[in-house]
């Protein structure tokens, strides 16, 4: 058993210190490692911030060079977060009508039984990523085969495969929602730009900027992280077929499953804050305008928080994992991030008997004395039918 593996490269540095600093483009990172530090952190909003004055730093590593759009809420703190929060809050919320998880459901049947057809499929580019642009018409409220567009960008839309940071991507995402925005102005309809065109925060309009920050952040946050949940999802069944048996025999169980697969894989291994006042963490001291780190794939294994916390263990009881962030900035997306895997688990439990996993290549996040393991560029897979 090899690819349904996903080491903790952090124990060492987290039982010993609980930080660790890391370089990103000569402006250090201290990684806060331990799941209550994290936790910590993350709530303190006034000391460790996300909505500093510059754009994009917080993020791990950083796209200050290549974006001045503020992603909203995300890089807003309180208390002007908490009117941006609320307004968007029941839009992402939407993935628990019925409506909504039915129409999931098609979208993703028909990659499964697509994917079944083939001797082999390549599942990063052909299954999750077209997965996810594809439930991403229904978060948004637009046609279908605006998918195609959104698939032709790749898997990550600041990121190629020769850099972290490509500008020219980050553009053409900037053209497309501008171009998006003007559409919606001029015809009105029920898709989230029309919403957020229509919308008051604090009693006043939000602006076209604001509007590209609230779209921008639903492309870019729920892109490679649901890709990664999902390839991994997948990479884990090949290995375990008597799980994909258990979720079929004992489906009240894949709500446990869902939050222990995105503990077990953390598909986005940190978030940044700048610090705001010179302060210590794990008595380190952390200066003010340095950055710290909320490690949550650290923090995910935490021992002192989970037992066997290497181990996959489908019905975990107690799961109190930072898969979707913690406090004020948790995850917008997760209601929708969580749907997809409950279908995921649904359909793939009631179609196939096994998947057999061929060559791949495995995505190891470089963080210097860190090597992370967070997904795969490629995986080739056969879905057998039952
Ligand atoms: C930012 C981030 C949000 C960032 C939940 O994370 O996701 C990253 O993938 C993006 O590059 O811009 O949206």
């Amino acid at each position: 058993m090899t690819i349904s593996i996903f080491p903790d490269p952090f124990e060492q540095a987290r039982t010993t210190d609980g930080v660790s600093t890391i370089d990103d483009q000569n402006d250090p990172v201290t990684m806060v490692m331990g799941l209550k530090d994290v936790r910590k952190c993350a709530h303190n909003w006034k000391s460790f911030q996300s909505g500093g004055e510059e754009v994009g730093r917080i993020v791990v590593p950083s796209e200050a060079a290549i974006r001045d759009v503020r992603q909203i809420p995300f890089e807003v703190d309180p208390p002007e977060h908490g009117g941006f929060r609320k307004l968007v809050e029941p839009w992402f919320k939407r993935p628990l009508e019925a409506d909504y998880q039915e129409k999931l459901k098609v979208i993703i049947d028909e990659l499964v039984e697509e994917a079944i057809k083939q001797p082999k499929i390549e599942v990063v580019e052909e299954f999750a990523l077209k997965l996810q642009s594809r439930a991403l018409t229904l978060l948004l409220n637009t046609p279908f085969e605006e998918s195609e567009v959104w698939i032709g960008w790749g898997t990550h839309v600041f990121r190629s495969k020769d850099t972290d940071l490509d500008g020219d991507k980050a553009n053409l995402l900037y053209d497309y929602i501008d171009k998006e925005i003007e559409k919606a102005i001029a015809n009105p309809n029920d898709n989230f730009y029309s919403v957020l065109l229509a919308s008051e925060v604090n009693g006043k309009k939000l602006t076209k900027e604001e509007i590209k920050g609230v779209i921008s952040l639903t492309f870019a946050g729920g892109r490679d992280t649901v890709i990664n949940a999902v390839t991994n999802t997948i990479a884990y069944f090949s290995e375990h077929p008597e799980s994909l048996q258990r979720l079929h025999d004992e489906p009240e169980i894949t709500t446990k499953a869902v939050e222990e697969l995105v503990r077990y894989f953390s598909p986005l291994t940190h978030m940044g804050r700048v610090v705001t006042e010179d302060t210590a963490v794990c008595e380190h001291a952390v200066k003010a305008d340095s950055r710290i780190s909320l490690c949550w794939a650290s923090a995910n294994r935490d021992a002192k928080a989970f037992e066997n916390p290497d181990e996959v263990v489908l019905d975990r009881k107690l799961n109190p994992h930072v898969g979707f962030g913690f406090s004020t900035h948790n995850c917008l997306g997760a209601t929708h991030a969580r749907q997809i895997l409950a279908i995921l688990i649904g359909s793939l439990s009631s179609k196939l008997s096994s998947i057999d996993a061929f060559e791949n290549e495995e995505n190891i996040e470089d963080w210097q004395q860190f090597q992370r393991k967070v997904g795969f560029h490629s995986l080739n897979v056969a879905f057998n039918a039952k």
